[in-house]
C-alpha cells in the first residue's frame, strides 16, 4: 500500500498546528464553475433577448390526470430549434399531504452512452429517499373535478376550503400558486427554466439554444479538477421562482450570513450549497459550509410560502431584491432530476410543518444532549478527562457530557483507544455515569488503511470507490484512508458491528451506554481532495457519481450511526441516541444534531451565530449551535463570558476549542468571571424544562426551538430584520444576548404592545416595559447581564436547584412565574417524560397546561398514563405572579380539598413561597385582592398612562428615541 509523500507532509504540517485555513481560490465560484456559469449566462440571454422564444412546452394531449385525481403527468418538450426536433420530458405534478404541490421532470437516459462506461446513466433520483422522512409521502386528491381546463393551463384547488390554486401553464412552462386570486409563487416567472438533457461532445454544437454557452460542459477548466472527465456531459437542471410580494427570504443554510438572505446579483457567489470542510469560514459571506438544506421559506403579512428544491449536486442559488416588491430567486444544480416542493400557508409555522411533514420534525433529543457539553481538542487521557469531571463539581457548574477528539484513539483508528491514555475507558465511563454524566467520542468516516477496519472495508467493497471502481484511497487524519460509502446498503451491517455492545467488542464493551458519537469529517473532508471534499467522478454503491449525491453523503453517514446505536439495546430498553454530526442535508434533523465548525474566537463570529442558529431553526434543523468561545484562538474573558451569556441560547450547547489554545474551562478565567459563567450554566438548566418542552413541539410541528422575532409579529415589517434576539419556543422568554465588546448597554426590539417584564439573567425585577407600537428599549447591561424579558401573558416552570447534571435534575421540583398580559391573561405548557427512553411515542409523558387570569392560576392536564402518575412527589415549590402586589389572600384547591398558601410581596411581584402543588394533579390557585396597593417610592412611575384595570409594576424604564413610550405603569 502506497501512502504519498504529500500526503504525509499535509498530515505533519496539519498536526503541527498549520491547520488548513479558509483559502478562496480553493473553492469555485459561479464563474468558474460550469453549470453555474452556464446557466447564469443563459438567464442573462434571456433576460435580453428581444423577443424571447420559449423552449420548453407542455404537450396538451400528454397530460393525464389519473382517475382518482392523486396525479398529473405529462411531457414537456424541449425544442432543438436547430435540430427541429425535440427532447422528451417526462414531468409529473402532485398534491402532497399539508399543502405541497410537488413538480418534478425527469429524463430517460437509459440509452445514453457516458465517456465512463462504469457510470449509472439513470439521472440521480433518490435524493428524495434519503431526505424524506419515509419512503412513502402521502399524496392527496385535489379539490376539483375538473383539472384540465383548455389547452393552455390546468388547475387545481387545495388547502382548507380550496383557499389555494396550483395552476401549470404549458407554453411556457409555468407553475403558479395562488392564495384566493393572488399570485404568490411562480415557477420560472422569468423563463429561466433549464434542463440540459443529455447530448454526446460531437453533436453537442447543433442541441444548443441561442441562449446557451457551452463553457466546461465536456471538460473541467477549474484548475483543481481538470482529471474530472464529466462523463454525462451537461446535465444541470434549473429555474427561477418569484415570490411575489415577499421582501424577505430566510433559509438555505448552510452560510455564515444574515438571517433575511441578501441579494446576490452582480456578485460572482450566489449562495452555493455544497458541503465542504471550510475551516476558519469567514462571516457576511455566501460561501458554502458543511451542510445543505435547500429549502427557502418567504414570508409577510398574511401569506408564507416555501420552496424545498430536492437537489443533492452542488447547488447555486442567487437572489434578486431588485424588484419593487417581489424577490425573484434562480437556482441551478449541477445534475440530478428536477424535484421541487412549493408549499403554501398563513404563516411560517404552517410551512415549517408543511416542510417537516416530509423530511421530519427534529428527533426529540434526549433531556441530557440539552445540557452543558464540554469539548476540546484534546482532553488527553482518562486522568485528565475525570479531573475534568471533578472540577465541575469542585466549582460546582452543572455539566452532562465531555468530549474526546480524534486523539483518544490509536493512531486515530476509530473503534479504538490509545492503550497508554485509556486504559480502563469502561471504568471512565462508569465513573462519570455516577453523576449522571455521559462520553462523546469522535468518529470520522475516513478509516486508515492497513488497520483491520479500513482493510475489511476494502474487502467488503463497502468503500467509496475512484472513477475506476477501486476503493478509493485519500488523505486524512490517520493517514492514507479509505471512506466507509454510507450509501451502501451493506455498510450498515459493519457499521452495527462496530457500535455493539458486546464482549467482543473492545471498543464500545458491553456496559457502555452513556457513550455517544460525533460525526465529523463527512463532507466528506479529504486533505489532498478537490475543494478539500471528494472527486466528483467517485463512485457510490449503485454507479452514482459522487456529483449526483454529494450534499446528502454526510446525511447518510450520521443515519448509519443512528441505526447502529439504536441497536445497541434490546428493543425494550432503548434509549434514544445522540450524535452530533458536521456535515447535514435537509432530514438530518431525524437523527443528529449539528454544529456550525470551525469558527474563531471573535466577536465577528459571536455575532454571527446568531442568525446562523435562527437560520437552521427556520430551515427544520432546530438542533444546532456554536463553539462556545471559538475553535481557533484564544477569547479575551469578556468575549468567553459574552459567548457563554449567548451560547446557552444554542439548542446544541457546547464549548469546544482547536489544539494550540489555552485551556478555558469556565473556572480557568477566575473570580468574578467564572461566577458569571458558573450562574450562565446554571439558567441553562433552570429552563431545561422550557428546552425540553420547546423541543417536544418542535418535534410535533417543526415550529424552530429559537423563535425569530417576527414569527408572532406578522404585521410589524421591522421585525422581519431581527436576526440578533429570539423567543426561546413559545415561552415568552425574548432573548436579547449581548455580542459588542464592551458594551454598556443593548437595544432591545419590542415588536408589539405587550407588557414585557424584566427577566434579567432568570431573575424577576421590579422593572417591565412596554410600547404604543414596536419599538427598540434601552437597556443598561453589566459584565454579568444577560438581557432577557418575558412577554405578558407568559407562565414559565424552571427547576431552580443546582444538581451536578440534567439527570440529577429529574425529581427536582418547579418554580412557576406568571406574567400577565395586559388583559390579564397568561399560560405556558410543560412537558415531561423520562428524557431518555422511546416510550413517549407511546404516550408516557406528562403534558400540562398553565393557566391564569386576575384570580386565579391553574393547573390542567389530561396525562393519565404510568409515567404521569409516577410523577405525585414533584411539587411546584414556588409560583412568582410578576407585576401584582394587591393579593390579599391565596388558597389552593387539588383533588376537592382547599388550603390557605402562604404568600409575601416582593417589590412589585407577590410570591407564593411553598405551595407544594403536584405536578401532575390538575389544581387551581384562588387569588383574592384587596384592590390597588400604593407602589414604593422607589417604584413610582415618572409618567406614563395606565394600560388596564390589572397591577403592573414597573421601576425603572428607559424608553429608545425612535419608539412612542405610551404605556409605562405602575400601580
Ligand atoms: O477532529 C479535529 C477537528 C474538530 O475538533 C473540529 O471540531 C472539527 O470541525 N476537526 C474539525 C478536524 C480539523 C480541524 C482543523
Amino acid at each position: 500500500m502506497k501512502t504519498s509523500f504529500s500526503g504525509i507532509i499535509l498530515v505533519f504540517l496539519i498536526q503541527l498546528g498549520f491547520v488548513l485555513s479558509y483559502k478562496e481560490y480553493l473553492f469555485k465560484t459561479c464563474s468558474s464553475a460550469g453549470f453555474c456559469h452556464r446557466n447564469r449566462e443563459f438567464a442573462r440571454n434571456v433576460k435580453e433577448a428581444s423577443h424571447f422564444v420559449p423552449q420548453y412546452a407542455i404537450d396538451p394531449k400528454s397530460v393525464e390526470v389519473d382517475p382518482e385525481l392523486y396525479v398529473i403527468k405529462g411531457q414537456i418538450s424541449k425544442h432543438l430549434a436547430q435540430l427541429d426536433k425535440s427532447v422528451q420530458l417526462p414531468f409529473q405534478l402532485t398534491l402532497l399531504d399539508k399543502n405541497n404541490v410537488r413538480f418534478q421532470i425527469f429524463e430517460d437516459r437509459s440509452t445514453a452512452e457516458p465517456k465512463n462506461a462504469l457510470v449509472n446513466t439513470a439521472r440521480y433520483n433518490e435524493t428524495a429517499k434519503w431526505s424524506f422522512k419515509s419512503d412513502e409521502v402521502t399524496i392527496e386528491k385535489v379539490q376539483d373535478e375538473k383539472v384540465i381546463d383548455d389547452e393552455n393551463h390546468l388547475s387545481f384547488r387545495f388547502g382548507k376550503d380550496g383557499k389555494y390554486r396550483a395552476e401549470l401553464n404549458y407554453s411556457p412552462v409555468k407553475l403558479v400558486i395562488y392564495a384566493g386570486d393572488e399570485v404568490q409563487l411562480v415557477m420560472n416567472d422569468h423563463n429561466f427554466l433549464n434542463y440540459e438533457h443529455f447530448r454526446t461532445e460531437n453533436e453537442n454544437s447543433k442541441h444548443l439554444s441561442p441562449y446557451e454557452t457551452d463553457f466546461d460542459m465536456f471538460s473541467e477548466s477549474f484548475k483543481d479538477a481538470r482529471h474530472d472527465k464529466i462523463p454525462m456531459g451537461p446535465e444541470s437542471v434549473s429555474s427561477d421562482f418569484t415570490f411575489k410580494g415577499f421582501k424577505h427570504v430566510y433559509g438555505i443554510p448552510e452560510h455564515a450570513d444574515s438571517f433575511n438572505l441578501k441579494d446576490t446579483t452582480g456578485s460572482d457567489l450566489p449562495y452555493r450549497l455544497f458541503n465542504i470542510d471550510l475551516a476558519e469560514y469567514v462571516p457576511n459571506s455566501r460561501m458554502p459550509m458543511y451542510g445543505s438544506i435547500p429549502f427557502l421559506l418567504a414570508s409577510k403579512p398574511g401569506v408564507s410560502v416555501g420552496l424545498f428544491w430536492i437537489n443533492s449536486a452542488d447547488t447555486f442559488i442567487d437572489i434578486d431584491k431588485k424588484h419593487e416588491e417581489d424577490t425573484s430567486t434562480h437556482w441551478m444544480s449541477e445534475n440530478g432530476v428536477l424535484d421541487v416542493v412549493l408549499s403554501i400557508g398563513d404563516r411560517p409555522e404552517d410551512i415549517n410543518e408543511s416542510y417537516g411533514s416530509l423530511t421530519g420534525y427534529v428527533q426529540l433529543p434526549p433531556l441530557f444532549s440539552l445540557g452543558y457539553h464540554q469539548c476540546r481538542w484534546n482532553y488527553n487521557d482518562e486522568k485528565d478527562v475525570l479531573n475534568i469531571n471533578s472540577l465541575f463539581d469542585e466549582h460546582q457548574i452543572p455539566y452532562d457530557v465531555i468530549w474526546l477528539d480524534v486523539e483518544y484513539a490509536d493512531s486515530r483508528k476509530y473503534f479504538t483507544w490509545q492503550p497508554d491514555k485509556f486504559p480502563d475507558p469502561e471504568g471512565m465511563l462508569k465513573e462519570l455515569d455516577v453523576t449522571g454524566r455521559n462520553l462523546v467520542v469522535i468518529i470520522d468516516p475516513h478509516i486508515k488503511t492497513g488497520f483491520v477496519l479500513g482493510d475489511t472495508i476494502r474487502e467488503k467493497g463497502i468503500a467509496m470507490k475512484d472513477s475506476e471502481n477501486n476503493s478509493f484511497v485519500g488523505q486524512c487524519w490517520p493517514g492514507e484512508s479509505v471512506w466507509l460509502d454510507s450509501m451502501n446498503p451493506g455498510s450498515q451491517e459493519f457499521w452495527d458491528k462496530q457500535h455493539a455492545l458486546s464482549d467482543e467488542n473492545t471498543f464500545m464493551g458491553r456496559f457502555s451506554t452513556n457513550l455517544y458519537m460525533w460525526n465529523d469529517m463527512s463532507e466528506p473532508s479529504i486533505f489532498d481532495g478537490i475543494e478539500t471534499t471528494s472527486p466528483r467522478s467517485n463512485l457510490h454503491y449503485g454507479n452514482w457519481e459522487h456529483r449526483s449525491v454529494h450534499n446528502v453523503f454526510g446525511l447518510t453517514f450520521h443515519e448509519a450511526t443512528y441505526k447502529a446505536l439504536i441497536k445497541r439495546l434490546q428493543s425494550t430498553e432503548r434509549q434514544r441516541p445522540f450524535i452530533l454530526t458536521r456535515s447535514f442535508y435537509a432530514g438530518s434533523q431525524r437523527t443528529a444534531a449539528m454544529w456550525t465548525g470551525d469558527n474563531t474566537a471573535k466577536w465577528e463570529y459571536l455575532k454571527a451565530s446568531i442568525p446562523m442558529v435562527l437560520t437552521l431553526g427556520v430551515s427544520g434543523m432546530p438542533f444546532a449551535g456554536a463553539d462556545v468561545g471559538g475553535f481557533f484562538g484564544d477569547p479575551s474573558k469578556e468575549l468567553l463570558t459574552r459567548w457563554y451569556q449567548t451560547g446557552i441560547w444554542y439548542p446544541f450547547f457546547r464549548a469546544h476549542a482547536t489544539m494550540d489554545t489555552k485551556r478555558r474551562e469556565p473556572w480557568v478565567p477566575g473570580g468574578s468571571y467564572t461566577s458569571i459563567l458558573r450562574d450562565t450554566i446554571r439558567l441553562r438548566y433552570a429552563l431545561l424544562p422550557m428546552w425540553y418542552t420547546s423541543f417536544f413541539e418542535s418535534s410535533q410541528t417543526g415550529v424552530p426551538v429559537l423563535k425569530p422575532t417576527f414569527y408572532d409579529n406578522l404585521n410589524d415589517i421591522e421585525s422581519y430584520d431581527i436576526e440578533d434576539q429570539f423567543y426561546l419556543g413559545n415561552s415568552g422568554i425574548l432573548v436579547k444576548p449581548v455580542t459588542d465588546e464592551g458594551a454598556s448597554s443593548t437595544e432591545i426590539y419590542l415588536p408589539d404592545e405587550q407588557i414585557y417584564y424584566d427577566f434579567t439573567g432568570g431573575r424577576i425585577t421590579n422593572r417591565s416595559y412596554q410600547l404604543g407600537e414596536p419599538g427598540f428599549v434601552t437597556k443598561d447591561v453589566s459584565l454579568a447581564d444577560i438581557p432577557m424579558l418575558l412577554k405578558g401573558g407568559s407562565i414559565v416552570a424552571a427547576k431552580n436547584r443546582y444538581r451536578r447534571s440534567s439527570r440529577l435534575m429529574a425529581n427536582d421540583p418547579y418554580t412557576l412565574t406568571v406574567a400577565l398580559d395586559k388583559d390579564g391573561h397568561a399560560s405556558g405548557r410543560l412537558y415531561v417524560d423520562d428524557g431518555s427512553s422511546f416510550n413517549y411515542e407511546s404516550g408516557e409523558y406528562l403534558d400540562v397546561n398553565f393557566t391564569a387570569d386576575k384570580t386565579s392560576i391553574a393547573s390542567t392536564s389530561d396525562s393519565n398514563n404510568a409515567f404521569a402518575n409516577s410523577l405525585g412527589h414533584i411539587k411546584v415549590e414556588k409560583i412568582q405572579i410578576l407585576g401584582r402586589r394587591d393579593v390579599s389572600d391565596i388558597k389552593a384547591e387539588c383533588d376537592g380539598e382547599t388550603w390557605n398558601l402562604n404568600f409575601k410581596t416582593e417589590g412589585a411581584n407577590t410570591i407564593i413561597t411553598n405551595p407544594m402543588l403536584p405536578v401532575n394533579k390538575n389544581w387551581t390557585v384562588h387569588l383574592q385582592s384587596d384592590g390597588n396597593k400604593e407602589p414604593a417610592e422607589e417604584e413610582q412611575r415618572p409618567e406614563g398612562v395606565l394600560s388596564s384595570g390589572l397591577l403592573v409594576s414597573v421601576g425603572v424604564i428607559l424608553a429608545s428615541s425612535a419608539a412612542a413610550l405610551k404605556y409605562f405603569s405602575v400601580l
